[in-house]
């Protein structure tokens, strides 16, 4: 094997296979990032294509000190500054990241007020609890109104979030109090979901907006839409009508590929097409076809947020994360990948042409040249779900002899719902927050961390997540996960309880052993994002951390981050008043006004900023500071000083 191969992972599956697929003659997302060197003046956030008077690129001239007078010059054909280039381009990436989560939201409020109308044959609403929380929050009247009756108003309330046009979103009640009136002392509290992706994208339209400040001050309206309109809403929506997650074991890698089944992956993001193929999965009539094809059975795995979703809640093997997904084909022996929307590598179809796998498309929204659609129609579920695994059974004969499945697989437990979270605290009669926050009150635990994202071939797969994370549970910080990150550290071992004792730090393994969790929990998708900002909020509720989020020892992270759906996610973090780190690039850094405005003026605004640090130790270290700074604005740093202390003898005492 190639040394350069050996660099491109931490994870020896994925070596494996970018090596099988260079002999194999198939081209997958590793090799096509070293072919294409990333534009660096648009990696700045320098180039501004929003108009045919351009592209016109804007960067800092290299090696000579430039004087006001060539920084007055340096603009676009319009005039755009540089700094205006630069928020523009970084504002139109959060409105693109909202609309991918609020367009996951509408789907789900659509389905389940199908499903509540009786018009969505095999789903029900799993969660009643959960319902009837929803209905008092919203105002929605119980009575003695059947479930259906009660979803349908919920439902309506719902769907109307996203076509407001005045008013505020209903869900921003949930945060803090101060929270809320900073937002509306800002002028950020969202109006509508879809109002606000259109509002920035007017903005940012030639011409608009031309006050870098002001466009940065619209795209934190706009994420807010997001992390407590469009990804909330998708969040609860799901639990209501797919049950709401609680702890599972399952596994991971793809080492969860079987030899002698079919395989079928499910890509993508949002759960319902992989919901009823979790169930038809099981049907007999089909298990008993594939044995009439030679398969002993169907195996059914994940890939993507669409495998947090089904693990999460039916403990679906996942196979992989993001740059994983075209090395499950490369195995040989996946008979189809089934994708609905977002993070799909256009580049699986190309690489399908080498081997058997057949693509299978379901949303009329996002085909692939090359693929099979077979349009998903939620009215009939069961019968679409079954066409889709039929289609895969038939392809199974099809399978060559070039197969080899890596061996690796690791166990992980997920599941970690904000309402498991509260019960396993704090027993399900009297759930609570008030031992963790105890316990970060007596420095125990040091403070949370919430490390999300996704991959990205610029870096070394799945390093930047675990080396992060590793050094935040040394050193007592409990990590909350989502997204492929939260499948790294899976896959590296850390989401089963005992890890906490090899690699947590003394306080934090000691309150993970007694709760009986692992140090580094997994919360779910991306969308589920907002479940971090529901525990951040019930921190608050609970007492002892001041009375804001930003006041919380606690930080965030995107290691290895690509989408435009984690520069959203960062903003709403960020303008709900978290530290956010990011690594890889940063996609305003060719302007310093600008990245000044987000990684320094931002804590005034809004008590969180953004910070960029490609070293995952050094991203650890700022995060470690950030929460030690606000330990020490809450008076609780002397608590910890003690118990590092006591620590420290007691190792000596070893
Ligand atoms: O929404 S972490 S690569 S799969 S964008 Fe995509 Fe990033 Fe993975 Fe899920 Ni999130």
């Amino acid at each position: 094997m190639a040394e350069e191969i050996k660099k491109k992972s931490i994870d020896p599956a994925t070596i494996e296979m970018i090596d099988k697929a260079v002999q194999d003659g198939a081209r997958v997302v590793f090799q096509r990032a070293e072919q294409i060197r990333p534009c660096p003046i648009g990696a700045d956030g320098n180039c501004c294509s929003i108009c045919a008077m351009g592209p016109c690129r804007v960067p800092v001239p290299k090696g000579r000190e430039e004087t006001p007078e060539q920084k007055k010059a340096r603009t676009g054909v319009c005039g755009a500054t540089a700094e205006t280039i630069a928020a523009r381009n970084f504002t139109r990436k959060i409105a693109a990241g909202t609309a991918a989560h609020a367009d996951h939201g509408r789907k789900v409020v659509e389905i389940f007020l199908a499903a509540a109308r009786g018009e969505a044959k095999g789903y029900e609403i799993k969660d009643e609890q959960k319902l009837m929380q929803l209905a008092l929050e919203l105002g929605v009247t119980i009575g003695d109104r059947s479930n259906q009756e009660i979803a349908i108003d919920i439902g309506e309330i719902l769907r109307n979030e996203f076509g407001k046009q005045e008013g505020e979103l209903l869900f921003l009640k949930r945060a803090p109090l101060k929270r809320q009136e900073l937002w509306r002392k800002l002028g950020v509290a969202p109006r509508g979901i879809d109002r606000e992706v259109v509002e920035t994208m007017h903005r940012t339209h030639m011409g608009v907006d031309q006050d870098y400040q002001n466009l940065l001050h619209a795209g934190s309206r706009t994420a807010l839409a997001d992390g407590w309109g469009g990804s909330m809403i998708a969040t609860e929506l799901q639990d209501v009508l797919f049950g709401t997650p609680s702890p599972l074991l399952s596994q991971i890698n793809l080492g969860v590929l079987k030899e002698d089944e079919v395989n079928i992956i499910i890509h993508g993001h949002e759960p319902q097409v992989a919901e009823m193929l979790a169930v038809v999965s099981q049907d007999p009539e089909l298990i008993e076809y594939a044995r009439s094809k030679g398969a002993k059975g169907i195996n059914l795995a994940g890939m993507c947020c669409t495998a947090n979703e089904i693990l999460m809640r039916h403990g679906i093997p996942i196979a992989g994360n993001f740059l994983q997904q075209e090395l499950a084909i490369v195995t040989g022996a996946l008979e189809a990948m089934v994708v609905d929307v977002q993070c799909i590598m256009q580049g699986i179809a190309d690489v399908a042409q080498c081997y058997h796998t057949k693509i299978i498309t379901t949303d009329s929204k996002s085909k692939i040249e090359g693929a099979t659609h077979i349009e998903f129609d939620e009215h009939n579920a069961y019968e679409s779900a079954k066409n889709i695994i039929k289609t895969a059974i038939d392809n199974f004969p099809e399978r060559g002899k070039n197969v080899h499945i890596p061996k690796q697989k690791a166990d992980l437990i997920a599941g970690f719902s904000h309402e498991t979270i509260n019960y396993l605290l704090g027993g399900m009669f009297r759930a609570s927050y008030r031992p963790l926050n105890d316990n970060i009150i007596n420095g125990r635990i040091r403070g949370v961390a919430g490390v999300v994202g996704c991959n990205n071939p610029r870096v070394i797969h799945d390093e930047a997540h675990v080396v992060m994370v590793k050094e935040l549970i040394k050193n007592d910080v409990l990590v909350l996960q989502t997204g492929c990150s939260a499948m790294a550290l899976a896959k590296a071992g850390l989401m089963v309880p005992e890890a906490a004792a090899e690699y947590a730090g003394a306080g934090l393994a000691e309150v993970c052993e007694a709760v009986g969790i692992p140090p580094v929990l997994h919360l779910g998708a991306c969308i589920d994002n907002s479940r971090i900002l529901i525990a951040a909020t019930a921190m608050v509720k609970d007492g002892g951390l001041g009375d804001d989020i930003s006041d919380l020892p606690a930080a965030g992270a995107a290691p290895e981050w690509m989408s435009e759906k984690a520069i959203a996610i960062g903003q709403y973090f960020v303008a709900s008043g978290v530290f956010t780190v990011f690594g890889v690039t940063w996609p305003t850094i060719g302007d310093k006004v600008v990245t000044d405005h987000l990684f320094k003026d931002f804590e005034n605004i809004y008590g969180g900023k953004w910070a960029f640090e490609p070293d995952p130790l050094k991203a650890a270290q700022l995060m470690i500071e950030h929460i030690d700074k606000k330990r020490k604005a809450l008076g609780i740093d002397k608590a910890r000083e003690r118990v590092l202390y006591d620590m420290a003898m007691r190792r000596e005492m070893e």
